[in-house]
């Protein structure tokens, strides 16, 4: 279904915007958890100055175990990719899922910097350190079956949330993100995310910069901590979020689909219950 203006009377009229600078990351283009209608309707009323793709863009993992590459996720990349050429200063910093494209870190493609981590100047001076961020998970690095745990709970979440909503839609009521609910919790329980925003900003810290940008956790936020500024800019499987600079250089983060008032249910892929896709993976 296409999402412009004219053809859903529901979501509210967006003119385009220009930011200074937008941060996306953890899209997982080739995974069947991608909102690619939801980013494609973003990337339509979203131009910037710098465009940073921060990790898991392309989810390598996946493709390599089934090929899945619909037109939309092609025209998501063809679009990001023609960035450059309109005169954005588009830089992709690879994470773990598109960890193929390390090997060509420090190379430029058709204008498209590729490089493992970069710093931001804002427009009111501060400088931000911008990283997947798959080098500070802590389960990940150090405990690999708990994270393959932590993967299969949450792919059941997942599940159970595809299932639970397809019925609440039924009767007519609206999206319950379940998935968001059991996945805090379940990764509550090893303590990742909070390990992983405090290894970061200790990073920052190390780096002796305002803050850092990454993503990786797909948990969209922005707070202080202990004196530098955490931002998440969250994920185009769950939450379709981005972080975005304004010309004076305030940062926000946008909650996509809440802002454009879409049914999360209605964009992107449906996932039929006990069916043929799980969606997305762990961060
Ligand atoms: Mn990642």
């Amino acid at each position: 279904m296409a999402l412009d203006d004219t053809s859903d009377a529901r979501a509210p009229k967006v003119t385009l915007r220009r930011y200074r600078a937008v941060f996306i990351s953890d899209v997982h283009l080739g995974s069947r958890g991608c909102k690619a209608d939801c980013l494609l309707d973003f990337l339509h009323h979203v131009e910037s100055d710098y465009l940073y793709l921060v990790g898991d863009i392309v989810d390598g993992w996946r493709l390599k175990k089934r090929w899945f590459w619909p037109d939309k996720h092609h025209e998501i990349l063809h679009k990001l990719l023609a960035r450059a050429r309109q005169g954005t200063r588009v830089v992709y910093l690879p994470g773990n899922h598109d960890e193929a494209l390390r090997s060509w870190i420090g190379r430029s493609f058709d204008g498209v910097r590729i490089l493992h981590d970069v710093i931001h100047h804002t427009a009111d001076g501060r400088r931000l350190l911008v990283i997947h961020g798959d080098a500070f998970d802590g389960v990940i690095a150090d405990m690999r079956w708990l994270a393959r745990l932590g993967s299969l709970a949450y792919e059941s979440a997942l599940a159970v949330n595809t299932g639970v909503n397809t019925v609440r839609r039924w009767l007519g009521l609206g999206y319950w993100p379940i998935s968001q609910l059991l996945k805090d919790q379940v990764k509550a329980a090893v303590n990742f995310i909070d390990n992983f925003e405090q290894s970061l900003a200790a990073e920052a810290r190390r780096r002796a910069v305002c803050g850092v940008v990454c993503g990786h956790v797909h948990k969209p936020e922005m707070r202080q901590i202990e004196g530098v500024l955490y931002l998440n800019d969250g994920d185009w499987v769950e939450s379709c979020s981005a972080l975005v600079e304004h010309g004076d250089g305030r940062l926000e983060l946008l909650d996509w689909a809440r802002q454009r008032r879409l049914d999360l249910l209605t964009v992107g892929p449906m996932v039929r219950p006990g069916g043929a896709g799980k969606a997305a993976i762990a961060a």
